[in-house]
């Protein structure tokens, strides 16, 4: 009878609606109420019905269609919600493939609708016809190309339960011209599993066991957390997980402002750039405990010295990053939030006096020899260390940062202090230049009340620079720091050390970017001597809208300490 009722409701609710229709009202009932994209023939049904759902649904036109991915990417990270983006076939979709495959190596939840040449013409080379789900299959979480509107409902319930669950990741649903414009009884229901697809793997009693003994007993315990935390809002378990153990914990790129900077236990940031003392702790301590972070090679750097004296305990949801790079000793299969709940009553309060007192002396080498020379520089021109130091003391660490990729990159990492979560958003594993700017439109634009600034090189700002078109017409609310060194300063940096000082092809001359800003009607100032720097962050700060600040900074400054690539961790360089 409940089912006949049910069936019967189902048939009531039933609406008659195009394909294009039909795609705009799945996305209401995921609760969507902004898509990022950039329009074109092979999708223009689904923008002519967006036209008529102006109030649901919010459209912001990129410049690009990498632009729309990037910020929908900004989106997701900062609000913990999917990020959506329209393009159309051919060349708007091959330009999401770069932002997509950020997204995937990041796991950013994402639903990218692309437009399709319509089905007779499939395979016959078409104008803008192009293979984007050949292309797409090796960097997205899932993808499927509609050809009839009948499909639409279920794909893009799958799609959105794919993206968002488990490990998050992008998908991309690709649509037929003509599955668009047809009609079909429409009805929705969102999906909530999926056959042979277990996002939410059951924690195992025997590994929480073996790794609470295995905790207990340390001597010299040390913890480093990836996104996996931030991602599974972990963040509290985490804290009180740190606090009761006394184990002092090290964060990864990408899990930088799960947990406070200023903790007593927090000991820094580890990988290439990261401080001293979480990398050289790696090859001393007795149980590696390894928290949503999955051993990229930045963080290990030779995986065949790395934390070999160590037992190592990860725990992690993807079964796929376990035993991948590093063996472990016990395997967590599971989500961190889970995890550390679990093991929260089962470990023994204690703390680590001795041992958390060695990764002090290891701060204090590290601030004699790199950091203090980077803070406080005796050279004439600023350098990007002083000045994201300034700014993380200006905003109390209370922003959110956004950084492209290169130097300014590392430089933000080590030295802006986050105090809060979701505060930081790089692109992590695929190191995308051209990732900050319209990654901090989506970002506040997932999160409006917060303070948003965007660190940018002179060299990674060029990539996407087109999208101030964005923060103009939508008063996108942006705070841009450039730090301008005339150089692709990362690649130079390279260059310096491990080439000879051979700089082929690094050194730029730029544009006068404050007309630029100008141009696209947001305030923008430039300045090159360190007393204006107080006055000019205030300025800058100080208003609602976006504004432009760039900073001309020392040519030649290099990011230390560094683990030059494939080297072991603890023989990094101080200087
Ligand atoms: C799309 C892309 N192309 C090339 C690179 C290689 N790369 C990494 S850092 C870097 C230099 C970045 O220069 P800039 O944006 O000026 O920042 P800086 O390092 O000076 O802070 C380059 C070219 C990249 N990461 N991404």
């Amino acid at each position: 009878m409940e089912a006949l009722v049910e069936s019967l409701e189902k048939k009531l609710k039933t609406e008659r609606l195009t394909g294009s229709e039909a795609i705009l009202k799945c996305l209401i009932e995921e609760e969507v109420e902004t898509i990022f994209g950039y329009p074109g023939g092979a999708i223009m049904p689904v923008y002519d019905a967006l036209y008529d759902y102006e109030d649901q649904l919010k459209h912001i036109l990129t410049r690009h269609e990498q632009g729309a991915i990037h910020a929908a990417q900004g989106f997701a990270r900062s609000s913990g919600k999917v990020g959506v983006c329209f393009a159309t076939s051919g060349p708007g979709a091959t330009n999401l493939i770069t932002g997509i495959t950020d997204a995937q190596i990041d796991s950013t939840p994402l639903v990218c609708i692309t437009g399709q040449v319509a089905s007779h013409l499939l395979g016959s080379d078409a104008f803008q016809e192009t293979d984007i789900i050949g292309i797409s299959m090796p960097v997205t979480k899932w993808n499927f190309q509609i050809t009839r509107p009948e499909e639409i409902p279920m794909a893009l319930a799958k799609a959105f339960y794919i993206a968002q669950s488990g490990r998050p990741g992008p998908v991309l649903i690709d649509i037929t011209k003509d599955a668009q414009q047809q009609s079909f009884d429409f009805t929705y229901e969102a999906c909530e599993r999926i056959r042979s697809y277990q996002p939410y793997p059951e924690l195992k009693e025997q590994p929480l066991k073996t790794a609470t003994e295995l905790i207990n007993q340390a001597k010299k315990p040390y913890l480093i957390f990836g996104q996996g935390v931030t991602l599974s809002g972990a963040e509290k378990e985490l804290k009180e997980f740190v606090e009761k153990t006394g184990i002092p914990a090290a964060s990864t790129l990408l899990g930088l402002s799960a947990f406070s900077t200023n903790h007593p236990l927090y000991v820094g940031y580890a990988g290439m750039h990261g401080n001293y003392g979480p990398n050289v702790k790696t090859n001393e301590c007795d149980v590696f405990i390894a928290i949503g972070m999955r051993f990229d090679d930045r963080v290990t750097g030779d995986i065949n010295t790395y934390a070999k004296q160590a037992k190592v305990i990860h725990i992690e949801l993807d079964p796929a990053e376990i035993d991948k790079n590093i063996q472990t000793d016990v395997a967590i299969n599971g989500d961190a939030k889970q995890a550390l709940k679990a093991l929260l009553p089962l470990v023994k309060s204690n703390d680590h006096e001795e041992w958390v007192k060695e990764f002090h002396e290891c701060d204090k080498i590290e601030m004699d020899k790199a950091i203090q020379k980077s803070i406080q520089p005796t050279s004439e021109l600023m350098t990007m260390a002083e000045v994201i130091h300034k700014l993380s003391i200006k905003t109390q660490g209370k922003s959110v940062v956004i950084t492209d990729v290169g130097q300014h990159q590392m430089m933000a990492a080590r030295y802006y202090q986050f105090d809060q979560p979701k505060s930081h958003i790089t692109s992590g594993g695929l190191g995308t230049m051209g990732f900050c700017l319209p990654a901090a439109i989506g970002a506040k634009i997932g999160k409006p009340n917060r303070e948003v600034i965007a660190i940018i090189g002179d060299g990674g700002f060029q990539m996407t620079i087109q999208e101030l078109g964005v923060i103009m017409q939508y008063q996108v609310g942006v705070k841009i720091l450039i730090l301008n060194n005339s150089f692709l300063g990362m690649v130079r940096q390279w260059q310096q050390l491990f080439f000879d000082r051979r700089y082929s092809f690094t050194e730029m001359d730029n544009p006068d970017f404050i007309k630029i800003a100008e141009g696209y009607r947001i305030a923008a100032q430039r300045i090159e001597k360190r007393e204006e720097l107080n006055y000019a962050f205030d300025q800058w700060l100080n208003t609602k809208e976006s504004s432009l600040l760039e900073i001309v900074v020392e040519k030649e400054e290099n990011v230390f300490p560094m683990v030059p690539s494939g080297s072991c961790v603890s023989k990094i360089r101080l200087e």
